[in-house]
């Protein structure tokens, strides 16, 4: 499963991020956006995931956001996003930047985690910028307004055309260029800037490693590609690494 290249890198392994996309959620049962039962299938982005889009029909973006948040509520982190937290005993510095909203990896016990498209678990209003958690929401009365100001809510997360939360993509950066080990897990390497990462890390010289069942945008640009699911990879990864760390 690793190459020796893989395997000779690990011993000196100080700083590792995992990047991730939805990809990584899949096994949880959180469908793609761009895979053949992807949801941008039903829907554009430019359509759903912009602050247009929002203001021009809010009570259809907000329809969609509800379901995924339903969806959240009942789904659990996949083994894959439990290797990336045992990864945090094996190595000094592990950073998860992941493009996911749906907060599996903090469920799954990964400490320090870097959410570039936000999340979903929290949201706000567009007017005063009140902070209100999903407990706060009936998620079955169309798009929500604020209970100081009467504006409009809408969920915590980067859309098309937004700029990314500035402190998560600097200390993102950072980590990308300490790190001797870059895993681009469950990613098709199509939204930028996050796409932008696994370059900034091989160019700092970081190992690059891509798992994922196909090949993507990024695959010329890696080290290595992986083939298979990460839910099934990751812990296969974690045992070898134990092995490698113990010799
Ligand atoms: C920005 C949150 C600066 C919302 C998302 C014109 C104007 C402005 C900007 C642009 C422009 N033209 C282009 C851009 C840049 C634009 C962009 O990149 N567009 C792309 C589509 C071309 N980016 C932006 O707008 C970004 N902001 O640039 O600001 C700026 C500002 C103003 C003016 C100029 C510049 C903001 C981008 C963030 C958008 N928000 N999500 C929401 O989720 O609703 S993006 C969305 O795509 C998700 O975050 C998702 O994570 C992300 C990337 O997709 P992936 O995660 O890769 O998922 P995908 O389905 O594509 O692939 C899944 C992969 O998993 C596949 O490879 C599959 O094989 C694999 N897989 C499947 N099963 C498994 C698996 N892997 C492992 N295991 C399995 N079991
Ligand atoms: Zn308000």
């Amino acid at each position: 499963m690793l190459s020796d290249a893989f395997r000779a890198r690990i011993p000196g392994v100080r700083c590792l991020v995992a990047f991730t996309g939805a990809g990584m959620s899949a096994e949880s049962g959180v469908s793609t956006f761009r895979g053949e039962d992807g949801i941008w299938q039903k829907f554009k982005p430019e359509e759903l995931a912009s602050f247009d889009a929002f203001i021009r029909n809010p009570s259809l973006v907000w329809e969609w956001y509800a379901h995924r948040k339903k969806v959240l509520s009942s789904v659990e982190p996949n083994p894959g996003h439990l290797a990336l937290a045992n990864m945090e005993t094996l190595f000094p510095e592990v950073h998860v930047i992941t493009q996911n909203i749906d907060n599996l990896h903090r469920r799954a016990g990964s400490q320090r985690v870097h959410e570039l498209h936000g999340n979903l678990q929290r949201n706000y209003c567009i007017d005063c910028r009140n902070p209100v958690s999903n407990e706060g929401l009936d998620l079955d009365a169309g798009a929500p307004r604020c209970r100081q100001c009467g504006g409009l809510i809408r969920p915590d997360v980067i859309w098309f055309g937004e700029l990314l939360p500035l402190d998560a993509w600097d200390r993102s950066i950072e980590a990308c260029r300490r790190a001797d080990l870059f895993l681009s897990i469950g990613t098709s390497g199509v939204v930028y800037p996050a796409a932008t990462l696994p370059g900034i890390s091989r160019g700092a010289g970081a190992y690059v490693v891509e798992i994922n069942p196909e090949y993507t945008a990024l695959s010329d640009f890696v080290d290595e590609t992986i083939l298979g699911k990460s839910g099934e990879i990751l812990p296969e990864v974690v045992r070898l690494m134990k092995i490698e760390l113990r010799k």
